[in-house]
């Protein structure tokens, strides 16, 4: 294992603790509003601060950027943390959130981690070298067709969001797949994807430490990542497609079709 997904594992882990550590004390856990429909709680920022302090022990010079923190650091290496995807799932004790952290170098996506603490599942990805749960090789899904998918998705939660071209999307993808599921994790729900627990996925409006880790395990367990324009600049729009091969040409073709409009 390089020494880079050691220290995110060792992190991850880490930040695991913190967050099934508190779960017992929901009600005393302090939340903060950051937007409408965007909380962060005191568990998100000392999970963070967990994750951090383990990375710059071990790399002191590594830029961050961290989900509560902001970027810090200019170095070659960058880590991208989201200390806790599914901040509402957790702070509701619905129990599908994560910890995700990716290791950009030299502006290339290096290494992902995504850890789920209450399942212990550990999903890894380095460039090249594929994608493992707890260790063992994972892959996406062998579904041929829409009509065998199950779709993950995540609603539009800005202002200014355009709820109707969403529900354009959703309807015509419902109506092609087996099943749609809105889990509340974008990142989990990636690491789904290159498990082959979901066929495909799409989103709107994501951050970079929402997708990352996840976008790199799904390339390295054999499937296909976009934007909304099938270009490769998800992480600078939040825009995302993503599913096995198959799967990917159809779901893109339904979605770019009513984005469209
Ligand atoms: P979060 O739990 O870390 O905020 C839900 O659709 C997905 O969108 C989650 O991964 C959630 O991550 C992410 N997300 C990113 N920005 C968000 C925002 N402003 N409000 C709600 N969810 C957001
Ligand atoms: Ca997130």
């Amino acid at each position: 294992m390089h020494p880079f997904v050691n220290i995110a594992t060792k992190a991850a882990r880490k930040a695991g603790s913190v967050i099934v550590r508190h779960i017992d004390q929901l009600d005393q856990i302090e939340i903060q509003a950051k937007g409408r429909n965007d909380f962060v709680s005191s568990v998100d920022k000392l999970a963070e601060e967990e994750i951090i302090y383990t990375i710059k022990t071990a790399y002191p010079d590594h830029a961050i950027l961290g989900e509560e923190s902001g970027q810090s650091g200019d170095n070659e290496v960058q880590w991208i943390i989201d200390p806790l995807d599914g901040t509402t799932n957790y702070l509701h004790g619905f129990p599908h959130f994560c910890v995700s952290i990716a290791i950009k170098q030299d502006n290339m996506l290096e290494h992902g981690v995504i850890y789920d603490p209450l399942r212990n599942e550990l999903f890894i990805a380095t460039r090249g070298r594929g994608a493992r749960l707890n260790d063992v090789r994972i892959r996406v899904s062998k579904a041929r067709s829409m009509q065998q998918s199950l779709i993950g998705t995540g609603f539009p939660y800005r202002q200014d969001k355009d709820v109707e071209t969403y529900l354009a999307c959703m309807k015509e993808v419902m109506d092609s797949c087996h099943g749609i599921r809105r889990a509340g994790s974008a990142a989990l729900d990636l690491a789904y994807v290159a498990c082959g627990r979901l066929d495909g996925f799409w989103e709107a409006d994501l951050q970079p430490w929402d997708t990352a880790a996840g976008c790199l395990l799904i390339k390295e367990a054999g499937g296909m990542v976009s934007d909304f324009n099938g270009e490769d600049k998800f992480l600078d729009s939040g825009n995302i497609i993503a599913a096995n091969p198959k799967v990917f040409i159809q779901l893109t073709k339904i979605l770019r079709k009513n984005l469209k409009n």
